[in-house]
């Protein structure tokens, strides 16, 4: 069912949006409702849309505690332990503000300061993976926003997901708001009387959430818009067919519109991963998903040697990176364009999804071009910082002058003018 092609068979083409001017249209009707009438809006839509009849849309302390003894402890130890690696991995990624004193007397810098308040988006139940909770609130707090606001969309009994609400408490989500659609984005951009206006908006979510992020992009800052899944793993001779086939079936079983891909300079492991492929599918609980996923979006590409397997990698820019090759490391270096790269028979791709600390919201659909995966980076900002002395601006004031009347701002030459000629004053009466 996966196809064995040719290198020039491979698409490396940007899937293109889809229509979405329907969708556009009701988004920009919510949020405008939310900007008009506030909690009024928001109760009215989660009746509407999420079938809640609710009072207060704020999750009480109380109703964590409960969602926290309905689930496993297992799964709460587990939660627990991946939180820490996380955060252990996003702590290394903090940067300093920085002074650079010259020897004139003159100090420049950056300061480096988090938002104040950020809103993360957890789609309703099932559909919300406590994970990517994890994921999109712990670099937050590292970076050190104080305020870290949750929304999601309430359950028709009026309660959350009791596993959403269990990650939430050990993310350290400060707020949570049972709300979700576009009306949750415009509520974090705008304000509303129960939800504090945020800087930023992060956190998957279907079409609705994603136009609606983008509507309000510039009141806020928003994250990336995430695609389907994609995973390409680039395989010799030493890989193993039943972990390839493994690996790129869990990306599969994601969405029908995942891409997994392998490409190999081995023809005699494609035939086997084929066949793996198959076979391991079958098996799967969400195997209708995963061969939906493999028979229109998933490849074998087979190449003539492993350079040519980095280049067809590199132009498919994908999120996740695969290395199944006997000495990975020696050829990292010909990795130009992935959201992450996993290397060795022992790193599969979900064992990055959950644990080893590196953050699973990554560029997809080609963007890894230009996009990072989410990290401190992404909830911090900086400052410039300037303090001149009086010696280097007297040595610099007059190119500045020069470089200001030619811009014909006059007003900007005069603010250096005014300083020149009180040091020259200084200099002559001392
Ligand atoms: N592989 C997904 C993230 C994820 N997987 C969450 C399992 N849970 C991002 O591409
Ligand atoms: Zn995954």
């Amino acid at each position: 069912m996966i196809s064995i092609i040719k290198k020039e068979q491979l698409d490396t083409r940007r899937k293109n949006d889809q229509d979405t001017e329907r969708e556009r249209r009701i988004v920009q009707s919510i949020i405008k409702q939310i900007r008009q009438e506030g909690d009024a809006a928001l109760f009215r839509l989660t009746k509407e849309l999420d079938k809640a009849d609710l009072v207060t849309l704020k999750v009480s302390e109380e109703e964590i505690d409960e969602a926290m003894g309905k689930v496993e402890p297992a799964f709460l130890e587990a939660l627990h332990e991946a939180a820490r690696r996380i955060s252990a991995y996003h702590e290394k990624q903090k940067q300093n503000s920085w002074f650079s004193p010259e020897p004139d007397g003159t100090i420049l810098g950056q300061l480096i300061r988090p938002l104040e308040r950020v809103g993360v988006y957890v789609p309703g139940g099932k559909a919300a993976y406590p994970s990517s909770v994890l994921m999109n609130v712990l670099p937050a707090k590292v970076a050190g926003v104080p305020e870290r606001v949750m929304v999601t969309p309430p359950l028709p009994d009026g309660t959350v997901y009791a596993p959403t609400l269990a990650a939430a408490r050990i993310a350290g989500v400060t707020s949570i708001y049972k709300v979700g659609g576009a009306q949750a984005v415009a509520a974090l951009a705008y304000g509303t009387e129960s939800i504090p206006p945020v800087d930023k908006i992060v956190g998957p979510g279907n079409v609705y959430v994603a136009l609606a992020k983008q509507a309000v992009y510039g009141q806020v800052d928003i994250d990336s818009i995430a695609g389907p899944s994609e995973i390409v793993v680039i395989a010799d001779d030493s890989a193993n067919p039943v972990y390839v086939a493994a690996d790129l079936l869990s990306q599969a079983e994601h969405d029908p519109m995942a891409s997994a891909v392998l490409i190999t300079p081995s023809p005699d492991l494609a035939e086997k991963v084929a066949k793996e492929v198959e076979l391991q599918c079958n098996r799967l609980e969400r195997r209708e998903i995963a061969a939906e996923s493999i028979r229109r979006h998933g490849a074998i590409c087979v190449v003539d040697d492993l350079a040519e397997a980095f280049a067809a990698a590199n132009q498919l820019a994908p999120e996740h990176l695969e290395l199944a090759i006997e000495e990975p490391w020696q050829w990292l270096g010909k990795v130009k364009h992935a959201g992450a790269v996993f290397l060795g028979n022992f790193s599969p791709e979900p064992i990055g999804d959950y644990f080893a600390g590196p953050n699973n919201v990554l560029p997809t659909n080609g963007t890894a071009r230009f996009f990072s995966p989410l990290g401190v980076d992404q909830f911090v900002k900086k400052t410039s910082l300037i303090s001149y002395s009086r010696e280097a601006l007297c040595r610099d004031g007059k190119k500045v002058m020069t470089l200001a009347r030619a811009e014909g701002l006059t007003a900007h030459a005069a603010s250096i003018r005014v300083r020149l000629d009180h040091a020259k004053e200084g200099e002559q009466k001392g």
